[in-house]
């Protein structure tokens, strides 16, 4: 099997998208879309899955195919898991990507609206009909999924995921490895501290403490809730 290529493809980039679910097809739907490179392989934890494509992409085998297909040419990488609440294994391969050498691709679906004056970093996603505004900074392998809103001056740390429909009002800091549940909605100048849940659908008026897991409206702890990250417990 051999993926797609468009004729004059020798300046764009050939992309390994690591992580093979439904995730990974959204993302390879806003890569083929975007022509920002050419999705040519896929890798998958799952055996099953080694030998299938995903959409017009071949699942070539596990992490361990990463180094062949870098001298096969693959020079980019993104990150095609998803997952809810826990961002950790998303870190640990963005991370395998670096460590063989590959360049974090940023994808930006072209129904995305973002400002010219956002700053998105490496690795990031930007989903179909998502708004990033003026003075927003993401930071690294950050997923701002289908139909969310990152208002203008929003801080987003490193591996965040802001879920489906999901809405932060201005000004407001979300801390590495958090996510942000889908339609959530966080009141403009909040702070979201790292490896915290926001349940979806929850409307967050508070400051939302490191580790914390909070849903509901107005959001409040959830007692004896675990926080994705491991050594994050917090009882309450
Ligand atoms: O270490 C890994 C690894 N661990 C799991 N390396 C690689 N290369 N792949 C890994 N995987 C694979 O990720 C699993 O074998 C599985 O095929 C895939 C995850 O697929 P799944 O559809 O279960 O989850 P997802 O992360 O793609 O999507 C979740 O998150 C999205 C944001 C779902 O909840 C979606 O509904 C949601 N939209």
């Amino acid at each position: 099997m051999t993926a797609w290529e468009p004729m004059s493809a020798k300046a764009i980039p050939r992309c390994v998208i690591l992580g093979g679910g439904g995730h990974a097809r959204v993302v390879v739907d806003a890569l083929l879309l975007s022509e920002a490179a050419i999705p040519y392989a896929v890798l998958d934890a799952d055996q099953s899955l080694w030998g299938t494509m995903l959409l017009s992409v071949p699942i070539r085998g596990g992490d361990a195919s990463l180094d062949a297909l870098t001298r096969e040419g693959v020079t980019t990488f993104v990150v095609g898991l998803g997952g809810v609440r826990e961002n950790g294994p998303r870190q640990r391969l963005f991370e395998l990507g670096l460590q063989h050498g590959l360049t974090p691709l940023t994808v930006r679906h072209p129904s995305a609206v973002c400002s010219p004056w956002a700053e998105i970093g490496p690795g990031s996603v930007l989903l179909p009909t998502s708004v990033v505004n003026a003075g927003a900074k993401l930071g690294v392998n950050v997923i701002v999924n289908s139909g969310a809103i990152i208002e203008h001056d929003c801080l987003i740390g490193d591996h965040v995921h802001i879920a489906t429909g999901a809405t932060l009002a201005s000004t407001v800091t979300v801390g590495r490895l958090a996510h942000i549940g889908a339609g959530a909605t966080i009141r403009q100048c909040l702070r979201i501290g790292e490896a915290a849940v926001v349940g979806a659908g929850a409307v967050v008026v508070d400051e939302v403490p490191a580790g914390a897991v909070v849903a509901g409206v107005p959001a409040r702890p959830l007692r004896n809730a675990q926080a994705a990250t491991p050594g994050m417990w917090r009882a309450r």
